[in-house]
């Protein structure tokens, strides 16, 4: 970790000016698959905020791009442009309450894409366009925001607990596999 303070902290909480970059090939390269399974367990309390980013390009909106996030109504959201346009997948059957502990999963399989929050069966399925099916992304992973540069101004990074990551069913440890932590503070509320 490149900050100090966040040398202590195994469950990290967001205060909603940070984020954490993970820049470890081998996490990263689980993301640039065709197929791609991803599960959070967090207790947020923000909307309209970033839960995950990875892309492309870190200074510009432009290319292969991953988000995950919920939106201004509180509603779970995963978009990501392949190459072929940007594809949207919101779960408007289950609003996150906030302070809450939420289970939110993504899979993606060539030109499908599935979001399915909690322990509820809900899904929405969505079928990915013209072909592309592989997300190029080399700028790192960030966890609770995503770089300025992009230029979404209207995706604020994330308030709250991030209690677990995982991708392709393998554990992220987030705070051992950090690059790079700002704003971050230890989780006191991880349990159920
Ligand atoms: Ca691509």
């Amino acid at each position: 970790m490149c900050d100090k303070e966040t040398g202590q902290i195994s469950v990290p909480y967001f205060s909603g000016s940070g984020f954490l970059l993970i820049t470890d090939l081998t996490v990263i390269s689980r993301l640039n698959k065709k197929r791609w399974g991803i599960k959070i367990k967090m207790r947020p309390q923000c909307t309209n905020c970033v839960i995950l980013w990875t892309g492309q390009n870190r200074s510009v909106l432009k290319g292969d791009f991953l988000l995950v996030g919920i939106d201004q109504d509180g509603y779970p959201y995963v978009s990501y442009d392949l190459g072929g346009g940007t594809v949207t997948l919101t779960d408007r059957r289950n609003k996150l309450t906030k302070n809450t502990l939420q289970i939110i999963r993504i899979h993606r399989t060539d030109e499908v894409c599935v979001l399915k929050t909690g322990a509820t069966e809900t899904f929405e399925m969505i079928e990915n366009t013209r072909g592309y099916t592989e997300l190029n992304s080399n700028s790192g992973l960030y966890i609770g925001g995503h770089p300025e540069g992009v230029g979404y101004t209207n995706y604020k990074p994330f308030v709250g607990c991030i209690i677990s990551l995982s991708i392709n069913d393998l554990d992220i440890p987030m705070m051992m596999r950090a690059a790079y932590g700002e704003d971050i503070q230890q989780c006191h509320s991880a349990g159920t």
